[in-house]
């Protein structure tokens, strides 16, 4: 096992390429045989070896251009093969152990079926290969099984099938596109099938195949239609069409993560397939909307066009993520879309930014690919892609992705590639803009006013600055679009007098700028980072009254909501600083005021009544006593619930939830009802109201709207129970039951999560599981986690010395907020570095554990 980074400036074209891949897997629980037949030419003046990758594999035979090959060398992850031909067809057996196989990369048995993952390095695992994305290659495949397997899939179209003597059965696939290896998917099972068309632009018909578990067709139809309405947008946003004559989804139970885009045979996690009223909540909906939206479209932003290293991945991915983000805005509501991937972005990029983890979009160095599958990669990677969207307006931008596939179909390329095909078709000098590829952190940006009362002159200066980070000391100035409105308190809208801020876009590309505004009113108030133009932070030193009055007058939706954040986050402090000190009656009244102002518009109002998470809170606050500041937003969230609560009760009692049906406006409803409810139920009197609606709900996202309320409540304990009885039979929804569990502060939780995991439907070996139980206790559960003792940081130590053994890509991920002990006051910084001590010492640990808790341990807090 390697320890050593590998650096993004090392890259080295490969040495050889395989034109042709050949497989055939003769499945077998423990002993799976792989043959692999590769078409090899060398690449350019050189005598090396051929070295290939190979992990867990045992060789049983290796040939080259058909005789015996004796002159190799085997090591833990590499066959060297020792030739001075320029081209050969090198033939290699290999045997491997699918059954135990837990770490679910390669090729394992979840549940009953065989299916695959082989992103980023998985491929390795089933056969020696160039285990790079660079390398790409036509393949055909043959899959063999026995009769328990009836279906037998690989990636492109079925060519041919028939019975063997032995009594297993075959098909074999081609797939004319040259991919590289971690798109090869395989899957072997027995599933229920739903069938479906699409005809494309052009007039093309596609069969489209869902493949899920027994007994499951009726939750698979919403997946389906959701892949057609993906399908449908791509052609009419982007022009792109789907390429095979097939596209097949496989939903499987054990998934490291949410699915795998492997090329016409994507692999999901049933969590994102299955879906229906009684078992899904609206959540559940929208996300397998996404998802299978988002693994469509990267047949073209990935599978087409592809990456050249891993260092590159957010050339997809955040491509990918920005286009199904627009999907999912043109599918339900922009507003609440954008308000969740900046909620995202506040809890988890900003956090992972100012860790031991920081790295800019595009990685310098990485020990575990897998490590690097994170929030900044994902979503700040879209973001920047936005930034894109913003500056070029959408029909340059679709002039950019036109550029890009144009110049890049069928090949393996950079970052730069596409920012070099953005400039080059809209004729825009993207330079300074790249800077956001290669530098992390998160931007500050502040704003100073003042007003010069004789003159009637307003002065402003934005100015930016990025903190230095783990990774990176030195910061330089970004080319950040910052979307602006200026206001004064009767909602009219006033312009700049140097004409910098154009269209409502000022580009802060500097340090600092000045611009001035010439009015005589003193209430100017300036309304920053609109629809959050740009991934940063935004210091406005606002009074609450300024906040209001954005909340009342801004235009933009986004920054209304941001301001009630901003004015929650205002009264949360008092208390922290405080915690006798009392909110006034004034902002009470201003609140209730500006909530039955919006009780027609229910979108906002539901987002504006969510008080900023406890991870958001910490985004702007240092040296955080988590207990204090836990109290201080219970006391803001009793007292607004107190306070306001007749205005809250009738909005409620007004909202018709009418019969069940999955459409933007039942949602919205359903969101705004739920959000209220769960604000009601800290009184005590409304705790019927819970009751009442968990009796009576006919959807998941009723019961589990009243079952999250009842957290507050003393009918907890009693609700939970009924829900397990009833659902005791379909693990996706008992995730939910164990992640409510998780998150709940009881004194006792830790033996509560202890007996939960001995329940009969948790395994250790099913990541759905683990994240719904430990991976909520440890990200979700902060009261709790962060026990001044020690004791919680304990026990996911524990745990995850157990699970690194089996699954260390599942481990890697719930380490993360232990590693993140920068923000915390000195007690719980030095009790999370002895649990991350302990992990770094254990013998055996695995490379994605070392890489994150080695980081965060070497951190220099000084440096930041
Ligand atoms: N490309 C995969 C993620 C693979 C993660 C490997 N650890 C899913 C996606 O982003 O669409
Ligand atoms: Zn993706």
């Amino acid at each position: 096992m390697s320890l050593q980074a590998k650096k993004r400036a090392d890259y080295q074209p490969p040495a050889f390429l395989i034109s042709t891949v050949k497989l055939t897997v003769k499945l077998h629980p423990t002993a799976t045989r792989v043959v692999s037949i590769l078409s090899i030419t060398r690449q350019g003046e050189h005598s090396a070896p051929l070295v290939l990758d190979g992990n867990k594999l045992t060789l049983i035979a290796l040939k080259l251009n058909g005789e015996a090959h004796t002159d190799y060398e085997e090591s833990e992850n590499t066959l060297t093969v020792n030739t001075q031909r320029d081209s050969f067809e090198l033939y290699i057996e290999t045997e491997i152990d699918p059954q135990n196989n837990k770490a679910l990369e390669g090729l394992y048995l979840s549940g009953g079926a065989y299916c695959t993952q082989c992103e980023a390095e998985g491929f390795r695992r089933i056969t020696y290969f160039l285990d790079r994305p660079d390398v790409l290659s036509v393949y055909t495949v043959t899959v063999i099984g026995d009769s328990r397997f009836p279906m037998l899939l690989s990636n492109g179209n079925p060519i041919d099938k028939g019975e063997n003597a032995d009594g297993t059965h075959y098909v074999t696939w081609h797939d004319p596109h040259p991919k590289p290896c971690y798109l090869f998917a395989l899957v072997a099972g027995d599933f229920d099938l739903l069938c479906d068309t699409f005809i494309t632009a052009s007039g093309k018909q596609v069969a489209l195949e869902l493949y899920v578990d027994k007994g499951k067709k009726d939750q698979g139809h919403f997946a389906l239609a959701s892949l057609k309405r993906a399908m449908k947008w791509d052609e009419e946003v982007f022009g792109l069409e789907y390429d095979l004559d097939i596209y097949m989804i496989v939903a499987v139970d054990f998934f490291n993560m949410g699915a795998m885009e492997n090329k016409g045979l994507n692999i999901f996690n049933s969590k994102f397939v299955l879906a229906e009223q009684a078992s899904a909540t609206d959540e559940d909906f929208f996300n397998v909307e996404a998802v299978i939206a988002h693994e469509y479209f990267h047949n073209w932003t990935g599978n087409r066009v592809t990456c050249r290293d891993w260092f590159q991945l957010s050339l997809k991915e955040g491509l990918t993520v920005f286009r199904d983000q627009q999907f999912s805005a043109d599918m339900t509501s922009a507003l609440s879309n954008r308000i969740k991937h900046v909620r995202v972005m506040r809890e988890h990029q900003f956090a992972e930014d100012a860790s031991a983890m920081s790295h800019p979009i595009r990685p310098e160095e990485v020990i575990e690919m897998n490590n690097f599958y994170t929030v900044t990669v994902y979503d700040k990677g879209a973001e920047v892609i936005r930034m894109f969207h913003t500056l070029l307006g959408p029909e340059k931008f679709r002039q950019g992705m036109d550029e890009y596939f144009r110049r890049h179909d069928g090949q393996a390329v950079t970052c730069d590639d596409f920012i070099a095909a953005m400039q080059s078709a809209t004729e825009t000098d993207l330079s300074h803009f790249a800077r956001w590829y290669s530098q992390s952190g998160t931007p500050q940006i502040r704003l100073a006013h003042n007003f010069d009362k004789e003159q009637g002159v307003h002065n402003f200066t934005l100015s930016q600055y990025t903190k230095p980070t783990a990774d990176q000391k030195e910061k330089t100035a970004l080319y950040i679009p910052v979307a602006i409105e200026i206001i004064d308190h009767t909602g009219k809208q006033y312009q700049d007098e140097q004409g910098l801020i154009k269209d409502g876009l000022l580009i802060l590309d500097k340090p600092e700028i000045t611009f001035t505004v010439s009015s005589h009113t003193e209430q100017l108030t300036p309304v920053l980072l609109g629809n959050f133009s740009a991934p940063s932070k935004v210091e406005n030193p606002l009074d609450i009254k300024g906040l209001l009055t954005i909340f009342t007058h801004a235009h933009d939706a986004f920054n209304r909501w941001d301001a009630m954040q901003s004015l929650y986050d205002r009264c949360i402090e008092t208390l922290y600083q405080d915690t006798t000190a009392e909110i006034s009656p004034a902002i009470w009244s201003s609140l209730s005021q500006a909530i039955e102002s919006e009780k027609n518009n229910l979108e906002l109002l539901g987002e504006c009544l969510v008080i900023p998470s406890f991870e958001t809170l910490c985004q702007s606050r240092e040296n955080i006593e988590v207990a204090r500041l836990i109290n201080a937003r219970n006391q803001f969230c009793d007292a607004f619930a107190a306070n306001l609560n007749s205005v809250l009760l009738n909005i409620f009692k007004g909202i018709d939830g009418g019969t069940y049906v999955y459409n933007q406006d039942a949602v919205i409803s359903r969101r705004c009802k739920n959000v209220i409810l769960a604000l009601l139920a800290r009184s005590a009197e409304n705790v019927s109201l819970v009751e009442t609606q968990f009796k009576h709900a006919d959807n998941m996202t009723d019961s589990l709207g009243a079952l999250r309320a009842s957290q507050h409540t003393c009918v907890f304990e009693q609700l939970m129970a009924k829900f397990e009885q009833q659902w005791a039979h379909d693990p996706l929804v008992l995730d939910k039951w164990f992640a409510l569990h998780a998150t709940q502060p009881n004194d006792n939780i830790l033996a509560t999560i202890t007996m939960l995991s001995e329940h009969p439907q948790f395994s250790m070996g099913n990541p759905n599981r683990v994240r719904s139980l430990i991976g909520s206790f440890a990200f979700y559960n902060s009261e709790k986690f962060h026990a001044l003792d020690g004791s919680g940081y304990k026990f996911v130590t524990d745990y995850l010395l157990k699970l690194d053994a089996i699954n260390p890509q599942v481990a890697a991920r719930i380490v993360t907020p232990l590693t993140q002990w920068q923000r915390f006051s000195e007690t719980h910084q030095s009790a999370m570095k002895q649990q991350l001590a302990r992990l770094l010492n254990h013998s055996g640990l695995s490379k994605d554990l070392f890489e994150k808790v080695s980081k965060s341990l070497a951190y220099d807090s000084a440096s930041s």
